[in-house]
Formats: C-alpha cells, structure tokens, sequence
C-alpha cells in the first residue's frame, strides 16, 4: 500500500453538495459491485480492473468539473466516466460490448471514451492518458480559456517518460492541466517500494517547477485540494500533480486472487473505506440520515438494474460495420 498522506483542509460545503458527492461515490461502488458479477457470469468480453475503495477521488474531481472539460483515463477508469457523467445505460452497453455503447461496442471497459462528455478514453497503454490529456489542455488553453483537462493515472505510470514529458511541456506552457495520481501503492503485482525510489509521487514534480498535493483518501480533502488546483488552471497559472493517496481493495484484475499479498494487507485496506467513513461522517454531522442513504442506494441499484437490462437487450455489433469509423 502507498504510505499515509498527512491530513489536509477540507472545504465547507453546503448539504446539497455533500450528498452530491455522497451520491456519486455510492454510485460508483454498486456500479463496480454489479460488473464483479456481471464479468463473473461470463457477460463482459476481455479484463475488468475496478476502482473499489477509490471512489472518493473521481467523486471529489470530477464533481468540480464542466462538461465541456476533459477527463483521460485509465484501464481502471470507470468510476472517472461516471463521475464525469457519462449515461449509464451506453456505458454498460458498452462494457457488455453492444451496439449502442458510446463507441458502437468495440472498446469495452479499457477504450471507454464519450466525448459528449469529456471524457477522451480510458487506456490499456498505462501513462498514455497523461499526454493525451495534456493535448487537450493545450487545446483548451489555445481554443477555449477557462476549460481545463484532467488525467488521472496510477502510481505505475508514473515511472513512464511520458509522464515526465507531460510534467516538461506543462509546466513550460502552464497549461490548464491537473495530473491525478492514485497512489494504490500497486502496479499490477508490485509494490510501490518496488517499482518506485522514494515514498511520494509529488516529489516527482519538483524539478519541473509543478504546483503539488498529497492527500488522503478523503472525498473532501481531496475536493479541497483539486479545488484550489482547477482554480489555478482556469486563470491560467498552469499545472498542478496531484497525489491521492489510496489502496486497492481487489486484485489488479476481477478474478486475481493477489496471493502476492497478505489476507491481513488486504483486511487494512478495506477497513480504511472512503464511502463508509464519508456515509458516517455525515451521519453523525445530520446530513444524511439512515431513511435518506437508504433511499439513495434504491435509486442507484434501479439506474443500474435499467441500464443493464437495456446493454442486455441491445443487439452486438454487426461484422459488416466492422470498418465503419475508422481512419484508413
Ligand atoms: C506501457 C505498458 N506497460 C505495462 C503494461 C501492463 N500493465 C497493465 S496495468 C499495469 C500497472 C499499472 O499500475 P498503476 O499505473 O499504478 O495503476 P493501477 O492498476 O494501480 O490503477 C501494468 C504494468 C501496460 N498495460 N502498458
């Protein structure tokens, strides 16, 4: 697992906001929870690689996001699309790989991409998101002032060149960008100790002369922080790295059983539940009561048992479109 993150500010925000992002996380953990067993039963083609126990960083980022903003992600980036608001009846199309998914069925869970909403793909390439994203940001910065673009990316990708090219050019034309690294402490099998020399991803940042902060997996630490970040890339004063600091529930993949590590490593992981902590909290600051998180989790599981029977009964895609859409 990633080290700690001291503790950060946090903002104040008002009830609506709170149970927005209440919400948002909630929606994405059951929507995790369903594609476990979906991809379980055999329903979804390829890998599936979920976000569970790291859903309070899409919620806290992409709650502070226009929809003309850009969003690049990762092979682990369902929960990014949904916090950025993509439909979920064409996400699950397209993760069952059905026709009406946003990209006609043919990426499934790692190309995801919507760009009604931003969100410019999900990627099996890992790092590649980063520099995509940063092109956006240059577009925005040049086409659009005021519209930012996010990359969120793990600790592994961070020891790809293109994320140090990134930091390079971003910093040099202060572009809109924010890069968000969650730190799981994991790159597939290996431990951060590992693959990475030193403790902190922000450290990475200081040669380039890029804005850093390093939180903890708290939906409003890291609201605060990637506030104060989008605030500096709208009025054009360039990039910021920012670092959650997180672990990861599952195994790198739906169905690794991660016998690399301890039962006990992984009971501590999921003890530390950012929905759970955040659901108390609120509770106990009579935000939300138990009728209202009731109320909340019913509509979540109907949006979902919907869009899954709509991915169900839409038809594949058809061999003879199978060089529609392309550059050739
Ligand atoms: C360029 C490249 N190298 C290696 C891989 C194999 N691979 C897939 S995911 C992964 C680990 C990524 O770790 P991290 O960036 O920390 O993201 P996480 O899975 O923890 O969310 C690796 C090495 C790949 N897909 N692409």
């Amino acid at each position: 697992m990633a080290t700690k993150a001291k503790s950060a500010a946090k903002p104040r925000l008002g009830p609506k906001k709170l149970i927005e992002l209440y919400r948002s996380m909630l929606r994405i953990r059951r929507v995790e929870e369903t594609l476990t067993e979906v991809f379980s039963a055999g329903e979804i083609p390829g890998f599936l690689h979920v976000c569970l126990g790291q859903e309070a960083a899409p919620a806290a980022v992409c709650s502070q996001l226009k929809v003309a903003d850009y969003v690049g992600t990762t092979h682990r980036g369902h929960g990014h699309a949904l916090a950025k608001g993509v439909d979920l009846k064409r996400f699950m199309a397209e993760l069952l790989g059905r026709s009406d998914g946003f990209c006609l069925g043919r990426s499934g869970s790692m190309h995801l991409a919507d760009a009604s909403r931003g969100v410019l793909g999900a990627n099996g390439i890992v790092g590649a998101g980063i520099p995509i994203a940063a092109g956006a940001a240059l577009a925005a910065a040049k086409k659009y002032p005021g519209r930012v673009a996010v990359a969120f990316f793990g600790d592994g990708a961070t020891s790809q060149g293109a994320f140090y090219e990134t930091l390079n050019m971003a910093s040099l034309w202060k572009l809109p960008l924010i890069l968000v690294c969650e730190n799981n402490g994991w790159a597939e099998f290996t431990p951060q100790q590992v693959h990475m020399p030193g403790e902190d991803v922000v450290d990475k940042a200081a040669p380039f002369g890029v804005a850093t902060a390093s939180v903890p997996n708290d939906v409003l630490q890291i609201y605060q922080a990637a506030g104060q970040a989008l605030k500096r890339a709208r009025a054009g004063g360039g990039p910021t790295l920012l670092e959650v600091k997180c672990d990861r529930w599952h195994g790198h993949y739906v169905g690794d059983a991660q016998k690399y590590r301890g039962s006990e490593a992984v009971e501590t992981a999921m003890a530390e539940d950012c929905l759970a902590s955040f659901e108390a909290q609120l509770k106990k600051d009579k935000v939300l009561t138990k009728a209202q998180a009731n109320k909340i989790d019913k509509q979540i599981q109907a949006e979902i048992a919907e869009a899954l029977e709509f991915a169900r009964s839409s038809p594949p895609p058809q061999a003879e479109a199978l060089m529609e859409g392309l550059y050739v």
